[in-house]
């Protein structure tokens, strides 16, 4: 190991023989860890070539490649912050993003390339790349010229690795700052939590612009020096297909709900594997129950979020119950009122976390860091929580107006804002409600300006045209008025109940 680097972790741990296979596509595309050291090199001098310094932010927004990969790999060994970007969103939040975090790259899809140039431009964005669904363009092209050896920059483990946005409660996305320390000690924790060997093969099914798809399960794998398949995105009939040659698999539930209803999934195709883990979402217990009936495999759910990485799990050896997150790993939690005390055991409450992988703050925000963290350090999650008699951890809530779509965070007050600058609209209040597919589906209640003539293909295209696809509503009620309690709050659970009904 050259440095105490979260890429020098990696690479201490990659096969002494270089030529083994670290990605491999269903397409027959192999990369070695030799490709990886070379591909990843090739970016680290080309970013550094632009006069970016370790620290200054590079904003990724490009399809799912091994190559997307290698370029996150390049700047944790340039000491750049990686800061991924959902393919989903449109020019406008990619506006807010590439404003807020000033970053010296941007690499982007070549279709979306002119659309962002004037973005870039004002954000005073100083190089901008492209890199397209088959890792092609000039990103790969400037590459090219520049030596595959590279000495990773040596980083303390308090410098940034990676900004990830998260979306807020006030509708204005908070960067979550990420330290080289946070990333390191999650991984190394998971990788023992969940007994990860060398002879273990990953399957790849996740997106790559969050914590899990590109933390949780690529840290896992590189400190085991694993083969990844690696799937340019979820489709049931590529993961079954893969599924015996793998051994580990992660999904968000609706990966489980969506699995379930092939009929290809069963013992045979699960032969080998050894671990399935869920989270990003509840998994529900019938899901849970059917996933153990068809294929013998007890998913493993665990917890975790943006700002801290995984915060409980399952246990790998002991039982593992539907309905719970399990146990906290390597950080100390709490469970506590509004207030900040500690409530009695059994009881809910919002659970508050301290620990090597908890971050370091929001970008820029240094109020709203403040305010959610306790003076004794605990990070307030938002999220209640429930410890069960056995000790086992249940998420029963969110004191955070928060939807969950897919695994996607969508943060009603952010549609509402947009809605409510809709010509024709008075009003607005954006609900989740239970959806068999994406675990909970965005709903939208409009109130019309006077006789406004829209409905609701009017308000759906208006909000597909700026947000982001999981973020339109999937059913939009037009009400006379919202309900509001005596003090004018509207009264978001009488409209749940209308969404759900
Ligand atoms: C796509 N759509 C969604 C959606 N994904 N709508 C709501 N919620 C979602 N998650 C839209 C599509 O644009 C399309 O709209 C319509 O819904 C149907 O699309 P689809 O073809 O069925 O969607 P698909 O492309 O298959 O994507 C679904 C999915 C994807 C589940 C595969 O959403 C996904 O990969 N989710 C994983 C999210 C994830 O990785 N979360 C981790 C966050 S980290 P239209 O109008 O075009 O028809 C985190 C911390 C932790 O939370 O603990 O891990
Ligand atoms: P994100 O900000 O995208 O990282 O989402 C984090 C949020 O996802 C958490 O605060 C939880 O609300 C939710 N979450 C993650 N895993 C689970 C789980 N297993 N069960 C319930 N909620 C979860």
């Amino acid at each position: 190991m050259t440095n105490n680097t979260l890429f020098s972790l990696f690479e201490a741990r990659f096969p002494a023989d270089k030529t083994q296979t670290a990605f491999e596509t269903p397409d027959g595309r192999r990369w070695s860890f030799h490709d990886l050291m070379e591909q990843s090199g090739r970016f680290a001098n080309l970013l550094a070539s632009t006069g970016a310094k370790p620290g200054d932010r590079v904003a990724v927004q490009v399809s799912k490649t091994v190559e997307a990969v290698f370029l996150y790999l390049g700047c944790l060994r340039s000491g750049l912050v990686y800061l991924p970007l959902n393919t989903a969103y449109k020019s406008a939040e990619v506006d807010y993003f590439l404003t807020d975090a000033s970053p010296a790259v941007l690499v982007c899809d070549p279709k979306d390339e002119q659309g962002l140039k004037s973005i870039a431009e004002k954000a005073k964005v100083q190089n901008v790349f492209t890199l397209d669904a088959k890792g092609e363009g000039s990103l790969m092209d400037a590459a090219n010229d520049f030596p595959a050896g590279f000495e990773t920059v040596e980083r303390a483990a308090d410098d940034l690795a990676a900004i990830l946005y998260t979306s807020g409660t006030t509708g204005r996305s908070k960067g979550a700052m990420l330290t080289q320390g946070n990333l390191a000690s999650n991984a190394l924790t998971l990788a023992k939590a969940w007994a990860f060997e060398e002879t273990d093969v990953l399957l790849h099914a996740l997106p790559i612009f969050h914590v899990h798809g590109l933390f949780v399960a690529l840290h896992c794998a590189f400190l085991k020096g694993n083969k990844v398949i690696f799937l340019d995105k979820f489709d049931v009939g590529t993961v079954i297909e893969n599924l015996p040659k793998a051994t580990v698999f992660m999904g968000v539930p609706t990966f489980y709900v969506r699995l379930l209803g092939d009929p290809g999934l069963n013992k045979e195709t699960c032969r080998n594997m050894r671990l399935f883990t869920a989270g990003s979402a509840p998994l529900l217990e019938d899901t849970f129950n059917e996933f153990t009936d068809r294929t013998g495999h007890v998913i493993l759910e665990r917890y975790g979020m943006s700002e801290a990485g995984m915060i409980t799990s399952n246990p790998y050896s002991g039982k593992r119950i539907a309905g719970s997150v399990g146990f906290p790993l390597d950080n100390d939690v709490r469970i506590a009122d509004e207030e900040g005390n500690i409530v009695a055991d059994g009881e809910i409450g919002i659970l508050e976390i301290k620990g090597p992988n908890v971050f370091k703050g929001y970008w820029q925000m240094p109020e709203k860091t403040a305010s959610e963290f306790r003076p004794d350090g605990y990070f307030i999650t938002g999220d209640m929580t429930r410890k069960d008699e056995n000790g086992y951890y249940r998420i029963v809530g969110r004191s955070k107006d928060l939807i969950i779509s897919g695994g996607y965070n969508v943060y009603p007050k952010e549609i509402e804002s947009y809605l409510d600058e809709m010509p024709g609209v008075l009003e607005s209040a954006v609900v989740g409600r239970p959806h068999p597919d994406f675990g909970e589906a965005v709903v939208a209640f409009i109130v019309k300006d006077g006789t406004a003539d829209i409905d609701e293909n009017a308000i759906t295209a208006f909000v597909k045209d700026k947000l982001a696809n999981f973020k339109v509503p999937k059913q939009v009620f037009i009400l006379e008025e919202l309900p509001r309690n005596t003090m004018g709050k509207v009264q978001k659970n009488e409209l749940r109940t209308i969404a759900a009904a």
